[in-house]
Order: C-alpha cells, then sequence, then structure tokens
C-alpha cells in the first residue's frame, strides 16, 4: 500500500455538488408547473416537521445564476441536479409544458458556461401528482410513462448532457413511500410496495433502454442508497430484521437491475408482479453505479410494521453527526471495496454529507465543524477505499445548498452554503472554503 504521502487523487476523479429539484427551486406554481405527491403530502397534516413546504425551497427557480456562481467559486468539476417532472409534463404524460423545459435549458447553459459538468438524474422523487391520482407506481403502466418522459428529456438536452442517472435512491421513495409513510404517497402496504419496487425496476429498465437508443454516447447510471445494515439488538428477531432490511434497502435494486434477479426473501414475495421478460427488462448494462451514503443504519423487529421491521436505535455511545446520524467511515470504506467486486461497476458517489443546524454568527460568517470533520474523515475512508482497490471515480457532496429536507422540513441543514429562508441571502460555510481547498490540492 502507498505511504500517505505518496498518494495522489487520479487526474479524472470528478469533484462536486448533488441537488434535487424538489428540494431546492421552489415556484412550485410557476410557468405551468403541477403538483408532484410531494406537493401534496406537504399539505397533509402532520406529515412535515413545522409544516414546510417546498413552496418557496431556496427560490433556485429565480436565483440559479447566484447559485451557479457558487459552484464555480467552489471549484467543482461536476454539478448533480434533477429535474421535476411535473414541471416538463404537468399531467405527467401527453402535453409537455415548454416553460418548464426552458428552464433546464437556461440551467444547462449555465452550468456549461461555469466549466462545470451537468449530471442530470430524471427522478428524484416528484412524480406528477396527476400519475399518483392513476395508481402511480403501483400502476404498471407507470413504467411506460416515465420511459416517455425520459425520452423528452433526452432529446432536449442530449445534446449538452453526457451524464445520465435513471433515478434517485430508489429504495428510499418505495420503502418509505409504500410502506412506512414516511415519505409520498405515504401507503403502508405490502402488495403496493412490491408493486412499486417491480414497477420502478421495470421503469429503469426501459429508462436506459430510451437513452441508449437516443444517445448512443451517453454515461448511463443509476443512483442507490446502500449502507451496512446493524441488528439493534444481538438476538435472532433483531438480526432477521436487519437482514429483510438489508435485502429491502441494499439489493432491491441493485442485484435485479445488475445481477438479474432479486434477493432471496423479496424474490419470493414479488413473483407474482413479474412477467415473463421483466427480468431481461430491468437488467442492462450501465456505465457506472452511483453510490449515496451517509452512515449505518440500525434494524429492530417490530411486528406492528409491514414488513415486521423498523428503525432501531443506534448504541449510545456511537459517534454522529450534529443531526444525530450514526457516523463510521469505515463502513463506507467497506462499501466502496465490497460495492466494487460485487457488481465490477465503476463507482461514483453521488452524495455524502452531514446534516446540522448552521447558524449565522455575530460576525456574519457559519462556522461548522462538525462537517468540514465529516468530510476530512469521509475523504480519508474513500482515499482507503481507492488504496484498498476500489474503482471509485468521483464524489459528489450533499449538498451545495441548505434545503428542503424532505419530511424534516427546513430543520436540518447539509448545505456547504447557509440560506437564509427569510432573505434568501446564500453565505458559504466554513465547509465551503474547506471543500474547495481540498479539490484545489486533489487536483494538484
Ligand atoms: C438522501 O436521502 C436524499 O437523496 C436527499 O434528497 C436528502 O436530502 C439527503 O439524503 C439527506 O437526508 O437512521 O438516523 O442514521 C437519504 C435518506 C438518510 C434515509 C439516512 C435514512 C437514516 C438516518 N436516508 N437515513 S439514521
Amino acid at each position: 500500500m502507498p505511504t500517505e504521502a505518496a498518494f495522489s487523487w487520479p487526474r479524472e476523479f470528478v469533484w462536486g455538488v448533488s441537488t434535487s429539484s424538489y428540494q431546492i427551486e421552489g415556484a412550485v406554481a410557476e410557468d405551468g408547473r403541477a403538483p408532484s405527491i410531494w406537493d401534496t403530502r406537504c399539505r397533509m397534516a402532520g406529515k412535515i416537521a413545522n409544516g414546510d413546504s417546498g413552496d418557496v425551497a431556496c427560490d433556485h427557480y429565480h436565483r440559479y445564476p447566484q447559485d451557479v456562481a457558487l459552484m464555480r467559486e467552489l471549484g467543482i468539476g461536476a454539478y448533480r441536479f434533477s429535474v421535476a417532472w411535473p414541471r416538463v409534463l404537468p399531467r405527467g404524460r401527453g402535453q409537455v409544458n415548454e416553460k418548464g423545459l426552458d428552464f433546464y435549458d437556461r440551467l444547462i447553459d449555465a452550468v456549461l458556461a461555469a466549466g462545470i459538468e451537468p449530471w442530470l438524474c430524471l427522478y428524484h422523487w416528484d412524480l406528477p401528482q396527476a400519475l399518483d391520482d392513476l395508481g402511480g407506481w403501483t400502476n404498471r403502466d407507470c413504467a411506460g410513462w416515465y420511459a416517455d418522459y425520459a425520452a423528452l428529456i433526452a432529446r432536449r438536452f442530449g445534446d449538452r448532457v453526457q451524464r445520465w442517472a435513471t433515478f434517485n435512491e430508489f429504495s428510499v421513495f418505495t420503502l418509505f413511500g409504500y410502506a412506512i409513510d414516511w415519505s409520498a404517497p405515504g401507503v403502508t402496504d405490502r402488495d403496493a410496495h412490491l408493486r412499486a419496487i417491480h414497477h420502478v425496476n421495470l421503469a429503469h429498465g426501459l429508462g436506459v433502454g430510451v437513452l441508449r437508443d437516443l444517445l448512443p454516447q451517453a454515461s448511463i447510471g443509476a443512483i442507490h442508497n446502500r449502507q451496512v445494515v446493524w441488528p439493534e439488538q444481538d438476538c435472532d428477531a433483531d438480526r432477521a430484521a436487519a437482514a429483510l432490511l438489508d435485502e429491502h434497502w441494499n439489493r432491491a435494486f441493485p442485484d435485479p437491475q445488475l445481477l438479474g434477479h432479486y434477493p432471496p426473501q423479496i424474490a419470493a414475495a414479488i413473483e407474482p408482479y413479474v412477467r415473463g421478460g421483466d427480468m431481461a427488462t430491468i437488467c442492462r448494462r450501465l456505465d457506472w453505479f452511483g453510490l449515496n451514503h451517509y452512515g449505518p443504519i440500525f434494524a429492530k423487529a417490530d411486528p406492528q410494521c409491514t414488513w415486521n421491521f423498523a428503525w432501531g436505535e443506534a448504541p449510545a455511545d456511537a459517534p454522529r453527526s450534529a443531526l444525530g446520524w450514526p457516523t463510521w467511515p469505515a463502513a463506507f470504506r467497506d462499501e466502496l471495496i465490497d460495492l466494487s467486486r460485487r457488481y465490477r461497476l465503476p463507482i461514483y458517489v453521488t452524495e455524502n454529507g452531514a446534516g446540522g443546524s448552521d447558524s449565522v454568527g455575530a460576525d456574519g460568517a457559519v462556522d461548522d465543524p462538525a462537517r468540514v470533520a465529516y468530510l476530512r474523515d469521509y475523504t480519508g475512508a474513500l482515499r482507503e477505499a481507492l488504496q484498498a482497490g476500489a474503482d471509485v471515480r468521483g464524489y459528489f457532496v450533499w449538498s451545495l445548498l441548505d434545503n428542503f429536507e424532505w419530511g424534516s422540513g427546513y430543520g436540518p441543514r447539509f448545505g456547504l452554503v447557509h440560506v437564509d429562508y427569510t432573505t434568501q441571502q446564500r453565505t458559504p460555510k466554513t465547509s465551503f472554503g474547506w471543500y474547495r481547498a481540498f479539490i484545489r490540492d486533489a487536483r494538484g
């Protein structure tokens, strides 16, 4: 193994930041955008902390030039964002909203003009409400609607965008949306959840097919959340809960997409929804594996829950981020090494970062030492994974800006840049300066 002094990051290594449409754009009723399932959820009592919503968020829809200027100042090589399906197809299918497409046109041009490569994710959880009214992901037709949407976006932006992701965190939005009620649409039902898993996998496969046909030169991947699942207690019930959660969390999507089969317990349950030819549709060649990783998770048995498992508590003495999420850089390193062997694709870490409750100090600065420590430790683990032979090609921090953190509203802040939600003022945090210097050094 090379000594620490001898290590240098590969020349081509991609350094970036990630965001998502509903979490930053705002302007939810402007220029023809129609509601998504998250607009609906934000209007349901008790679902979002503090009654918050993405109505305004970071007002990125209007302030994107300033945000792109911040990216340029940061010195990143790549920017990962998502397109809001209900902005470009308000009914989810059929009539195209040109004004919605125009926004992404302007954004992509601004990102390119700043010398930054745009990475476009087609789905970061904001399904058009009009499609959920037809059953959403529980309806098998949704896979075809997604493929048509993918074709529209590919035709419109394929001349300038080379990097495409089909979905962000398949297992989070299906598990939380159809089994646990932490995400839209908030269903808690085994059959609905199994259907959603299979139909989203089909949508991914059809989407890859469409992108390959329309953009033969494009680099296509999918973004998976993966993190080790540990049993809360060392007992049979919690070990069984952790094993099933591991299938759902870490394998329900990458296994069929890349290995051609579901993991064992899910395979048995999902069989009624699988038709001849489906597995071949789902399993397509990809160019890269996107990994979102924050820390380990803990599972416990709970017969009240849809799948008899629930989120467990980390040990009281576990290291944690300022937000309270357990942190374990060595598990990140091991995940990267394991992943590289398991799926044999180049890996891009498409999200990693830490939440906190950062505020502006008396001097006008925002000091976030815990985030700096987290990023230092996790990029250290990334380096160790590379030294151990893992094929990792890039790393994106979540996130550029503080933003709408789903069910937690605006409480948790993940940005390298602080956002004052009253004035919309942006203030780069200490971590912004840290990452800028880190990237400069890494480039040598
Ligand atoms: C990502 O989701 C999303 O892609 C992004 O939109 C979001 O803003 C970002 O992360 C930050 O949340 O058991 O206490 O350790 C990540 C979703 C994060 C859900 C970790 C489960 C476990 C918290 N997952 N979380 S804990």
